[in-house]
């Protein structure tokens, strides 16, 4: 079991994933060849030669970055707690100003600007947590850096790690304040001993900073599960899932299938009541801007999230019962059952629970409601929540059980 020591981990339930690098400027596409994978595998999955790939860079001038409104929105309007943003992906490409590297956003755009700088900025002003995601095996720039389903032969994998994977690691750790963790992903081939190279740098600079799940040989600080992978069952410790809103991280311009707000939402609650953290894609466009309709979507998730704070963020996981009603998610703290009504319905009944009730009330509005309980036997019983006749056509709302 993977236990992080860190309440803000535990506690923070719903973050924000930002797949941004050049693959946002192709958005799909490349010399009139649609990606049928997601955008930011293009350079690989196209076989674009990598001198083609790096041109990209002078193209990229995202001017309408804000990252202050970014972080704002992302704190009070979709209610997260923490950013992760892409530093490196697998493509090489520094999103920041790095001395191991031109091959980043100072030197080789004409945007200029330090995207993590401003990034940390932002954090910093509204309290919001950050981290970085750093590609630590796969770098398709670097002739050292592997390559998914490509000749690796003859590559000197521990070059790379110590003239760019690590010093990089290091910039990441020394200029940009507190890193809450790094995200670090796919680690394919990295031995046992490197790994541990990446970890005991990582916590000589930072030892609050956490590493993910995918660090590699199973060597983070907590669980990252399987890609929008949700467990039918609570995990043990702390673990986080990687979602997506669409069905790509990084932008492309065909992928329409945003996800519903409902679905979204009922996502989230599965996640908290099974103890793991959600933390959410956007992939912006080239401009800096996040698609309309992502934003519509998280908007709404944002309304619900907000107006239910105290039945998501700080819970802790509830026992297997509580998942198989349709309709309703449950998330729980000491003495408090919340009862998400995520459908319509005349009232909710919760069998299997032996516990006394002092109250049952509307967690946004704190109305209270009608209840009865029936004792079965010692430790048994069920709760019945009338509901009143204009919450019975409405759904989305929250029912708390003290
Ligand atoms: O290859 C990456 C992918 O591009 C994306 O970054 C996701 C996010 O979890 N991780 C890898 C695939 O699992």
């Amino acid at each position: 079991m993977k236990d992080t020591k860190q309440k803000w981990f535990k506690d923070a339930k719903y973050g924000l994933f930002i797949h941004w690098g050049l693959y946002s400027i192709l958005a799909g596409e490349y010399k009139g060849i649609k990606t049928d994978r997601i955008a930011e595998w293009i350079e690989n999955d196209l076989n674009i030669p990598v001198e083609e790939y790096r041109k990209l860079a002078e193209q990229f001038n995202p001017t309408g970055f804000n990252a202050d409104d970014f972080v704002k929105r992302a704190k009070e309007q979709w209610g997260m707690k923490y950013i992760v943003l892409t530093a490196k992906h697998h493509e090489g490409f520094a999103m920041y100003d790095s001395k191991v590297s031109d091959f980043n956003v100072v030197k080789a755009t004409p945007y200029g600007k330090d995207i993590l700088k401003e990034l940390q900025l932002a954090c910093e002003k509204y309290d919001v947590k950050m981290g970085f995601y750093y590609s630590q095996a796969q770098d398709w720039d670097d002739p050292n850096g592997y390559m998914h389903r490509k000749d690796n032969s003859g590559k000197d994998f521990q070059k790379y790690l110590d003239e760019k994977c690590k010093p990089q690691i290091k910039e990441l750790l020394e200029n940009y304040g507190d890193i809450c963790l790094i995200w670090f992903d796919t680690p394919m081939g990295i031995t046992v001993a490197q790994t541990q190279e990446l970890i005991d740098l990582v916590k000589s600079i930072q030892p609050n900073c956490l590493l993910s799940g995918r660090t590699g040989n199973h060597m983070g600080d907590y669980m990252t599960t399987g890609d929008n992978f949700i467990p039918r069952l609570p995990y043990e410790g702390d673990w986080e899932i990687p979602a997506t809103v669409n069905d790509t991280w990084g932008f492309n311009k065909f992928d329409t299938n945003w996800k519903k707000q409902d679905d979204i939402i009922s996502r989230l609650l599965k996640i908290v009541s099974r103890g793991g953290n959600y933390l959410l894609n956007v992939g912006p466009t080239a401009e800096g801007t996040v698609p309309e309709k992502c934003v519509e979507v998280l908007d709404e998730v944002g309304k619900y999230v907000t107006e239910n704070s105290e039945a998501i963020f700080g819970t802790r996981p509830l026992g297997v019962y509580a998942y198989e009603i349709p309709g309703i998610e449950l998330t729980g703290r000491a003495h408090k059952l919340y009862v998400h009504v995520l459908s319509p319905r005349t009232r909710i009944e919760l069998l299997n629970i032996g516990n006394e009730l002092k109250g049952a009330y509307v967690l946004s509005t704190g109305e209270q409601l009608e209840y009865s309980t029936l004792k079965c036997c010692e430790g048994d019983g069920m709760i019945e929540v009338e509901l009143p006749e204009k919450l019975r056509s409405q759904k989305n709302f929250c029912v708390c059980l003290e």
